[in-house]
């Protein structure tokens, strides 16, 4: 029974197609060795195939010709990735070269790699749980130093050992509600352990990685923040000054921005998806029209709304009715032009939407460092608390959530004092669906689907 054909050997490009220094093609099972041995001339062949070591030579084809000029990692069983024969030909990086070898090396019985697959071997031999599976692709796709941080944390099992430690808490419960169920006033003194305190403690324990998974969904999807205002009040030029480049086009000719620009910013270790926008108003042309369109399609998905407006002009009715409609969700009022004289008030904007008023320029910068603060200050209450333990995956969260709700329930069934005659099965029933939940994070009780779910999102050759 081995629904992934572990036995099979698997080979994929390891490294991104492009042109670059070097390019990885990567194999892993039990016919790596002889593979790597049909079509790799070492240049040292005394030297060459000890394990763990870099060896130079040639990768050949079938009739000899040299292929191209390469460093070979050969890794024995079981101290590599996937914990079978691996072997890694690092060749110089060009798709040419790159398809040139991987076709060799299928041609000589090696099987292209499915998405992920040397990671789920990595699993499956069990040197990785579940979570640190899934943290690779975390790392990989980390956009700041604090989701670094985090996914640095699962993959070295910080994460699978904390919901390890709060399962085996569990089972001990469950234990203990086992055995009131079957001995009743007999039950084991050994079992005599505090129920109701290990219980509540195990659930405020739950329930702060369910809180957690709000700041770590933001570090992993990042923030989606989007600049809207009427036209010429400066929606560039701040998407340019936040960016510290000329990203966008500024002239003052309204209606200058006609399509959504997006750039992705690091603001206190959050990705914020920054997009500038067409500027709102009654369409003259049908660009123009389009433009309004994805910008009123945009607004609706934002996580956060920056409304500009231009202090130097009298306020408007149009502003009237966008910020009315700003007014019960998370969004700023940014007064622009802070250099010039100001004509609007900070009471005008209040009494159209009661959201923060931020002033700044984002000609000469003044104002905008305190953007950022308030845009942090917003959607996490003052920044990325400095704990690492972080919940960043809604499939962990979804498990959470639901070994939350059965503590929650065998918390109202347990007495507080001990009693034989208590609804013991009921609760034992709870505590075996939390259990059974910590293990699908962990990947001890996981079905197959699931897995090829998991895994199916990552990219070849990882
Ligand atoms: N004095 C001053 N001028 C600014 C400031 N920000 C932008 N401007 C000027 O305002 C004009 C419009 O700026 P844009 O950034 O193109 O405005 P926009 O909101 O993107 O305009 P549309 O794309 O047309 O909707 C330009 O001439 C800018 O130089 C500011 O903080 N102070
Ligand atoms: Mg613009």
């Amino acid at each position: 029974m081995d629904p992934w054909h572990t036995g099979d050997t698997i080979a994929a490009i390891s490294t991104p197609l492009g042109a670059g220094g070097i390019g990885i093609v990567r194999l892993s099972g039990p016919d790596a060795p002889a593979i790597a041995r049909r079509l790799f001339r070492p240049r040292r062949p005394r030297h060459a195939w000890q394990s763990h070591r870099l060896t130079l030579g040639h990768i050949v084809d079938a009739r000899g010709a040299v292929i191209d000029e390469v460093l070979l990692a050969f890794m024995q069983a079981p101290h590599t990735y996937t914990r079978q024969d691996v072997v890694e030909i690092q060749c110089h990086s060009g798709i040419a070269v790159l398809r040139r070898i991987l076709g060799e090396v299928l041609a000589a019985g090696a099987r292209p790699a499915g998405p992920g697959e040397f990671t789920l071997r990595a699993f499956l031999s069990g040197r990785l749980d579940l979570t640190q599976a899934e943290a690779v692709a975390e790392l990989i796709a980390a956009r700041t130093e604090a989701g670094l941080r985090v996914a640095a944390d699962h993959l070295a099992g910080g994460l699978g050992r904390r919901v390890q430690q709060c399962r085996a808490t569990l089972l001990e419960l469950l234990a203990f509600m086992e055995a009131m169920l079957d001995f009743g006033e007999e039950a084991p003194e050994v079992y005599s352990l505090d129920v109701t305190h290990e219980l509540l403690a195990q659930k405020s324990l739950v329930a702060a990685w369910v809180d957690s998974y709000r700041e770590g969904r933001l570090l992993r999807e990042g923030l989606l923040v989007v600049i809207a205002g009427r036209p010429n009040v400066g929606k560039s030029s701040l998407l340019n000054r936040l960016l510290a480049t000329e990203r966008a086009i500024v002239t003052d000719i309204p209606g200058t921005t006609r399509d959504l620009i997006e750039e992705t910013l690091d603001v206190g270790g959050v990705p914020v998806r920054l997009t500038d926008t067409a500027g709102l108003r009654e369409a003259r042309d049908p660009v123009e029209e389009i433009g309004v369109a994805r910008t009123r399609e945009r607004l609706a998905r934002a996580d956060l709304v920056l409304y500009l407006l231009d202090g130097s002009q009298p306020f408007d009715e149009a502003d009237r009715a966008a910020l009315a409609e700003l007014a019960h969700r998370p969004a700023l009022a940014v007064v622009n032009k802070a250099d010039l004289p100001q004509t609007l008030r900070d009471d005008e904007i209040r009494t159209a939407a009661p959201l923060p008023v931020l002033r700044l320029s984002a000609l000469t910068g003044q104002g905008v460092e305190e953007l950022k603060g308030a845009i942090l200050n917003l959607v996490l209450e003052g920044g990325l608390s400095a704990g690492r333990q972080l919940i960043t995956q809604e499939r962990h969260a979804h498990h959470l959530r639901n070994c939350l709700a059965c503590l929650e329930r065998a918390d109202k069934l347990v007495p507080r004092r001990r009693r034989e005659d208590a609804p013991w099965e009921l609760a034992a029933f709870e505590m075996r669906e939390a259990v059974r939940e910590l293990g699908q994070i962990t990947g001890e009780e996981v079905g197959e689907e699931v897995l090829d779910r998991i895994f199916s999102r990552f990219c070849i050759g990882k």
